[in-house]
């Protein structure tokens, strides 16, 4: 699945580097140009037995790769894309050991501009095609990226089976609230009433909330963050990416051009304290300009924002991610209905559990020491087998 430098030019594939780049060496060992790679952190030591040295560090110019990047002017895509491409050098991964597989829309054009392997795969299909790598590949580093239209219109069930299966790899989800590379239409995360193109006299339908959603499925590491701070957006990152399993971050991305302002309310530096609520883990959750306002618990187990001054310093919750139940994350992603009053934004909920890529890899080891080398044409003609005429 990953494309050596010579059979890139297929349909939908990109070679790291493009023209004048050096053959990169996937397998993590052998006598590719630039020696033995070493393996980043999502390295299952695979290629026992072959002598790894360090390579040499990098950094962002080697993760930028030589296409004109086609986005909008302004548009937040931008912030992320160098998010990503100063991340990568401190993380110490490798541009020959990472993909970027995306599917289909303005976000997803983002294996083109960096300097890695990449697909530009199918509409919603990410996650599938991702899978499938993580597993037969665990020593590459697999990043998906995704629009709100990719993952959750046509690529809703691949997105959430992808959650719950825990596969090792880090997905990014640009949630501009819109279709932007079709021109604004509505979006399985715009709003209720929003008026576009494919729904003039307003969206009827509800909006899907990508962290309850996340978390519904049993996503094993949720975060939040936005376009306008690109401090906080890099330790989202840098904590998805470490994660073993899936890391899942959603990121508010403004659309400058079809959903200009979408998260403007919270994210704005003038409406930040206000509306911003940063999760901390093991600290009292507040905001606001002095620490002001909190989130406390109602006695349903709901939670709602309070004044300090009201409820007093020790009702405020206290910030847990690595709680085993989901509900206390489930319910702090449930405490803003829309990005226009208090948001949390950080890591909900960063949990322990078998990835899916070693589960199936041991259990394939198992079959086989329990039933011998594979055949095929025995195993097709064993059990209910039957002639038609
Ligand atoms: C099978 C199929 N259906 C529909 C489309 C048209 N289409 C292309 S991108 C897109 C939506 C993209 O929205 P989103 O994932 O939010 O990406 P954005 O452009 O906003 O980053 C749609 C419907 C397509 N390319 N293929
Ligand atoms: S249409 Fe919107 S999301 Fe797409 S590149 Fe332009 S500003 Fe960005
Ligand atoms: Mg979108």
């Amino acid at each position: 699945m990953v494309p050596t430098p010579e059979s890139s030019a297929g349909n939908g594939s990109l070679a790291p580097g493009g023209a004048g780049s050096a053959a990169r060496n996937v397998n993590g060992s052998g006598p590719g140009a630039g020696g033995p790679v070493a393996n980043g952190p999502r390295s299952n030591g695979a290629g026992a037995g072959t002598a790894t040295v360090a390579a040499p560090a990098t950094s962002r110019k080697d993760w930028v790769s030589d296409q004109e990047v086609k986005w909008c002017p302004g548009c937040g895509d931008f912030t992320i894309l160098a998010a990503v491409q100063m991340l990568l050098p401190e993380i110490g991964v490798r541009p020959e050991s990472t993909v970027f597989i995306s599917g289909i829309g303005c976000s997803s054009r983002f294996p083109y501009y960096m300097n890695t392997y990449g697909i530009h795969s199918i509409h919603g299909r990410a996650p599938a095609l991702a899978t499938g790598l993580a597993i037969a590949r665990p020593d590459l580093d697999v990043w998906v990226v995704t629009g709100d239209g990719d993952a959750l219109s046509i690529g809703g069930n691949h997105f959430i089976h992808l959650m719950r299966r825990n596969v090792n790899l880090t997905i990014l989800l640009f949630n501009n609230q819109i279709y932007g590379l079709t021109k604004g239409q509505y979006s399985p995360t715009s709003e209720t009433g929003k008026v576009t193109k494919s729904t003039p006299y307003g969206s009827l339908d509800a909006p899907f909330n990508p962290v309850s959603l996340a978390i519904g499925a049993e996503a094993t590491f949720v975060a939040r963050t936005h376009d306008m701070d690109r401090k906080h957006m890099t330790e989202m990152l840098r904590r998805a990416h470490d994660h073993k399993g899936t890391g899942f971050v959603e990121i508010y991305q403004n659309c400058n051009v079809y959903n200009n302002g979408a998260f403007e309310d919270i994210t704005a530096k003038e409406n930040r304290a206000s509306n911003l609520i940063p999760l901390e883990h093991g600290r009292p959750i507040r905001f606001g300009e002095n620490g002001e306002h909190c989130v406390v618990r109602n006695p349903d187990g709901s939670l709602r924002v309070a004044e300090v001054a009201d409820v007093g310093e020790d009702a405020a919750v206290i910030h847990d991610e690595y709680l085993e139940d989901s509900s206390p994350a489930f319910a702090l992603s449930r405490l803003a209905s829309g990005p226009h009053e208090p948001t949390p934004i950080g890591v909900f909920r960063d949990i322990s559990r078998p990835e899916y890529s070693e589960e199936v890899t041991r259990q394939v080891a198992t079959a086989q020491a329990s039933e011998g080398e594979p055949d095929l044409k025995s195993l097709i003609f064993s059990g209910g087998t039957w002639s038609t005429n």
